[in-house]
C-alpha cells in the first residue's frame, strides 16, 4: 500500500474515533484545556447531553466559578458568564431574578462552594432559588495545585498544605454537601450526589434537577464526585480505584422534598 493510502486510512481511523459530544458543545474550542484524565469534560457532557434532550439551549445561562470550572468558559455554545472565586450562586441568583424564564445553571468546584462560597449555598438552599447548582467535588483545590478542601478526607493521599493528609484533630471533619443541604429540611427542592464513573447516572441525576428547575419547583442541587489525577498524582488505574475509594465517603445520593 502507498504511503499516502496508509496516511488516509489513519486519517480515516482518527476520525472515527473523534467522540460524539453533545451538539451545543463549541466545537471550535476543542481540544479543551482540562488535564487528561480530568472528570470535569465527564460533567459537562452529560450536562450538554441534557441540554441537547431538553431542547433549552437559547434558554440555559451557563455560570462558571474560579476554579477549573473556569475552563468550562467556552465549552459550550450558551450564554456563559464566569464571576469571581465562590460567587457563582449569587450571581445565578441574580440572573434568575431579573429573567425568570431562564435555566439558570451555576457550575463550581468543591471548594468555591463548600469553603469560599459556602454562605451562598446555604443562603440559596434556603431562599429556594429555583436555580441549579452542580458542584464538581474533586476533593482538593485543583486549579491552584491541591490544597486541602472542606472535602478532602482523612485516608486520601497527602495534599500540598496537609502532607500527611486531613487529622480530624486539627482540620476538623470532610464536609458532606448534599447530606448537609438535605438535613437543612426546606420543603420543595431537589437534592444529589453522583459520580463521574457512572455517566448516564450522571446525566439522568443533572436532567431530573434542571427539569425540578424547569417545573419551577424550586432549588436544586447535584454534587459530581470528579476526578482529579493532576493532584492525586494517580495513573489512570489508580485514578479510577481511589474514586471508588471515595464513594465510601461520598455514596450517591437523591431526595425530593415533597410539598409540606
Ligand atoms: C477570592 C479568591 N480567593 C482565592 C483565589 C485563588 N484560587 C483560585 S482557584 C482556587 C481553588 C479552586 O478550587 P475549587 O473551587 O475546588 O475548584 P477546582 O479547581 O478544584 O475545580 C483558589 C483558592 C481566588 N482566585 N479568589
Ligand atoms: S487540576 Fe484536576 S480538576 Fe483541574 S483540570 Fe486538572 S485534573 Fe481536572
Amino acid at each position: 500500500m502507498s504511503l499516502q493510502n496508509t496516511l488516509k486510512q489513519n486519517i480515516n481511523k482518527t476520525q472515527q474515533l473523534q467522540p460524539i459530544l453533545p451538539e451545543c458543545v463549541n466545537l471550535s474550542t476543542k481540544p479543551h484545556s482540562f488535564c487528561p484524565g480530568c472528570g470535569h469534560p465527564i460533567v459537562l457532557n452529560a450536562l450538554g447531553s441534557v441540554i441537547d434532550k431538553l431542547g433549552i439551549k437559547n434558554e440555559t445561562v451557563f455560570l462558571i466559578d474560579i476554579g477549573c470550572s473556569l475552563l468550562a468558559w467556552n465549552y459550550f455554545d450558551v450564554d456563559t458568564t464566569q464571576t469571581h472565586h465562590g460567587r457563582t450562586i449569587p450571581v445565578a441568583t441574580g440572573f434568575k431574578r431579573a429573567n425568570p424564564n431562564s435555566i439558570v445553571i451555576a457550575y463550581l468546584g468543591d471548594g468555591g462552594g463548600y469553603a469560599i462560597g459556602l454562605q451562598h449555598l446555604i443562603h440559596a438552599t434556603l431562599r429556594n432559588e429555583a436555580i441549579t447548582t452542580i458542584i464538581v467535588n474533586n476533593l482538593n483545590y485543583g486549579m491552584t495545585g491541591g490544597q486541602m478542601a472542606p472535602t478532602t478526607i482523612s485516608d486520601q493521599p497527602e495534599t500540598t498544605t496537609a502532607p500527611l493528609g486531613r487529622d480530624r484533630k486539627y482540620h476538623g471533619n470532610p464536609i458532606n454537601g448534599p447530606e448537609m443541604l438535605n438535613n437543612l429540611g426546606i420543603e420543595n427542592q431537589f437534592i444529589a450526589r453522583s459520580a463521574v464513573n457512572n455517566p448516564i447516572q450522571l446525566q439522568m441525576t443533572i436532567q431530573r434537577a434542571i427539569m425540578h428547575q424547569i417545573d419551577n419547583k424550586g432549588f436544586s442541587f447535584v454534587e459530581a464526585l470528579s476526578y482529579c489525577p493532576t493532584n492525586w498524582k494517580t495513573n489512570a488505574q489508580e485514578t479510577i480505584q481511589s474514586l471508588e475509594k471515595f464513594k465510601k465517603y461520598y455514596p450517591n445520593f437523591e431526595d425530593t422534598h415533597k410539598i409540606k
